[in-house]
């Protein structure tokens, strides 16, 4: 079955239609099969005190009879006089309207603050797979379901986008350790929480889908130290400085959590098939002592999904939230999506902590999502670096706007099939610096808008996958 149907003789009718392949290839193509959009979106949704994502969610219905921000956004000059909270408001649009531009089936949000059934926070106890936060529900209710553009914006409208299925897993972001993990000399604050987060909760992710959710395992509760050859015990660095097994202590080490925020396998059902959405945000590799304790900790959540891919012995260390073992069957389809925080050619990343996966004959490459935007954006006159000029990556590949005194932009987000389906299509949404729907992902740091960007650091990814 491997690419039996090449990229461009594969037919579809829309996302989640139905297509019959050509005559020629009627001895293959008997069953019918479906184009899905899945996308991963780091929408800079996370806010800086708990509670503030639901407050602004709640207001987003609000403020757009007030003021129709929907119809409003093409550039700073509109959000004169707005207040800080309808400037967060504003962005909650903008991340919507780009949303409904790309329409993905499947859709990971990252950086998306958690909330227990409309209290705001996290825990470590798993949920089930119907479990959706009412903030998920919100950002459904007051802005997937109603269009956005039009009006002076310059763009055209779009249509409502509406997904029955939605799970939200816990994030370890925020949640104490109550053990001196950053080695301050006291208890307490981001540095010793599980996973870096200003509160419990911030920074976690959902997940959006057409088709239904079946089942999920999640890991939140997996211990770094339960890797076999993890880089927190078997550090190859000689100097004792650099060595994490020195910075840490034998208690930490038993407590650390390999997710930073989580991982989570939904199964989702999409015309009887079942596809694997792998989901997951590894911290980012911010540089800290010699031990490089965040940098070495990417590298293993990122490892974390390849030996799961690999399953078989590779993935028997493996246990989940919900008492399973073992990592993927042979011939599973999967999708692994989110922000990874690692490109594979720049950046800080330990040692090009994606590559390995990106190797791993079980995924499919064979398509490198890219935008017009990111071309622009590397060589943009009002940059405030010059960073980008030092990349060895392609810009078109870039998917995060950073800041280009250092990093500069990335390749850090990632839709990624496995490598038994082909990729029908792909893209980053960057528009050009002329299109019209530029201004919905702006430039890099505008003062007047929460975030500094009209939306997110981070532009949407999304692969079109050919479903058997
Ligand atoms: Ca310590
Ligand atoms: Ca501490
Ligand atoms: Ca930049
Ligand atoms: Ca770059």
């Amino acid at each position: 079955m491997k690419f039996w149907f090449s990229v461009g003789v594969a037919v579809a009718f829309g996302i989640g239609g139905f297509a019959v392949g050509p005559s020629a290839l009627a001895a293959e193509a008997t069953a019918a099969e479906a184009t899905v959009r899945f996308a991963t979106f780091n929408a800079s949704l996370n806010r800086n005190a708990l509670g503030n994502l639901l407050e602004d969610l709640t207001a987003g219905a609000a403020n757009s009879a007030a003021v129709d921000y929907r119809k409003r956004y093409a550039g700073s000059s509109d959000i004169a006089g707005l207040s800080e909270q309808q400037r967060r408001v504003l962005q909650i649009h903008n991340v919507a309207e780009i949303i409904q531009r790309i329409d993905p089936a499947v859709l990971l949000v990252n950086e998306f603050d958690f909330d227990d059934n409309g209290v705001a926070g996290s825990s470590s106890v798993a949920k089930p797979y119907t479990y959706s936060s009412k903030a998920a529900q919100l950002l459904q209710d007051n802005f997937l379901d109603v269009a956005h553009g039009g009006g002076t914006t310059g763009r055209s409208e779009t249509a409502p986008v509406h997904y029955p299925y939605r799970y939200t897993p816990p994030t370890n972001t925020g949640i104490g350790s109550g053990l001196d993990f950053d080695n301050n000399g006291s208890i307490g604050g981001t540095g010793d929480a599980f996973g870096f987060g200003v509160f419990p909760g911030q920074y976690g992710f959902t997940i959006y889908s057409k088709y239904p959710i079946k089942s999920v395992r999640s890991f939140q509760n997996f211990l770094w130290k339960d890797m076999p050859g993890n880089l927190l015990t078997n550090d190859p660095t000689t100097t004792a400085a650099g060595n994490l097994a020195n910075f840490f202590s034998a208690d930490e080490i038993n407590a650390l959590r390999l997710p930073s925020k989580n991982h989570v396998d939904v199964l989702i059902d999409i015309n009887g098939t079942e596809v694997h959405f792998l989901a997951a945000h590894p911290t980012p590799p911010i540089a800290t002592g010699p031990e490089a304790r965040n940098a070495k900790h990417n590298h293993d959540e990122i490892r974390f999904w390849s030996d799961y891919i690999s399953g078989g012995a590779t993935a028997a260390y493996i246990y989940d939230d919900q008492g399973g073992r073992g990592g993927l069957d042979p011939g599973a389809i999967f999708v692994i999506a989110g922000d990874y925080n690692a490109d594979p050619n720049d950046g800080d990343s330990y040692e090009f902590s994606i590559r390995p996966l990106l190797a791993n004959p079980a995924v499919n490459t064979l398509t490198t999502p890219a935008s017009e935007g990111g071309i622009g954006a590397a060589t943009d006159p009002d940059n405030n670096g010059a960073a980008n000029a030092k990349h060895v990556g392609d810009p078109r590949y870039d998917t995060a706007d950073f800041s280009d005194a250092g990093p500069g932009n990335l390749r850090v987000d990632y839709v990624l099939p496995s490598a038994n389906v082909n990729i029908k299509d792909s893209g980053v949404f960057w528009p050009a610096a002329a299109a019209p729907e530029r201004p919905l992902v702006g430039e890099f740091n505008q003062p007047d808008l929460f975030s500094g960007l009209p939306s997110s650091d981070h532009k949407a990814v999304y692969v079109d996958v050919v479903i058997p």
